[in-house]
């Protein structure tokens, strides 16, 4: 849940800081129409030009621009921290039009697939309060990887492998879609993610493939 709280503190902070410029920019506007309406008969200054004005203002933008920008980059790389224990690993591709989850640590490899068709939604299983790494890539177009809820995106490429390492806390259950256009069924393309305890999340890792996902 980690990326959940990154994320609310970087909108947050944006937030305010167009809030405060967009206040700024208006209240000088509104100064300037109405303090000085050529009805009140003021002269138009005859300087073409105010350098140090322009300098100023250009300043305290650029402090803005690269404040935010570093400060963005800085939560990027928090979030993306890479995880001290050896993280549970899942390979997720996408295709069209739905998702496989393969988890290569199982003694006999498992994967979970669905066809994304009613009900047919493939669940991926995740334990709580360990490090999951997930590769993402696309077997055909470009799809991408969102858990609105938890604030999970990432981009799924053809021949590239992105990784992104998540920590859930909680159990529970979330629902998952696809974020870029891939085609005529991509509005089907959701799926489950679904957090359970270490210990339920081994019993169903070695489980076996006839074993559903666990209630
Ligand atoms: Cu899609």
């Amino acid at each position: 849940m980690k990326q959940r709280h990154i994320f609310g503190e970087v909108f947050a902070l944006e937030s305010i800081v167009a809030g405060v410029v967009f206040v700024t920019v208006l209240a000088v506007l509104g100064y300037a129409l109405i303090r000085r309406r050529a009805a009140r008969q003021v002269t138009p200054s005859r300087r073409a030009e105010r350098p140090r004005l322009e300098a100023y203002y250009v300043g305290v933008l650029s402090v803005f621009a690269v404040f935010l920008v570093v400060w963005t980059a800085w939560q990027n790389h928090r979030e993306h921290q890479v995880a001290a224990r050896p993280p549970v690993r899942v390979d997720v591709s996408g295709f069209q039009w739905c998702w496989t989850f393969a988890y290569p640590q199982a003694a006999e490899r498992r994967s979970v697939s669905g066809t994304c068709r009613g009900d047919d939604l493939p669940t991926l299983v995740v334990p709580t309060g360990r490090p999951v790494q997930l590769r993402l890539t696309s077997r055909d177009v470009i799809h991408s990887l969102w858990v609105p809820e938890l604030r999970y995106k990432m981009d799924a490429f053809p021949d590239h492998v992105n990784t992104f390492t998540l920590t859930l806390d909680r159990a529970g259950r979330w629902m998952g879609k696809c974020a870029e256009f891939c085609g005529q069924r991509h509005y089907t393309m959701h799926f489950w993610i679904k957090a359970v305890s270490p210990e339920e999340y081994d019993r169903w890792l070695q489980g076996g493939s006839g074993q559903g996902v666990p209630a």
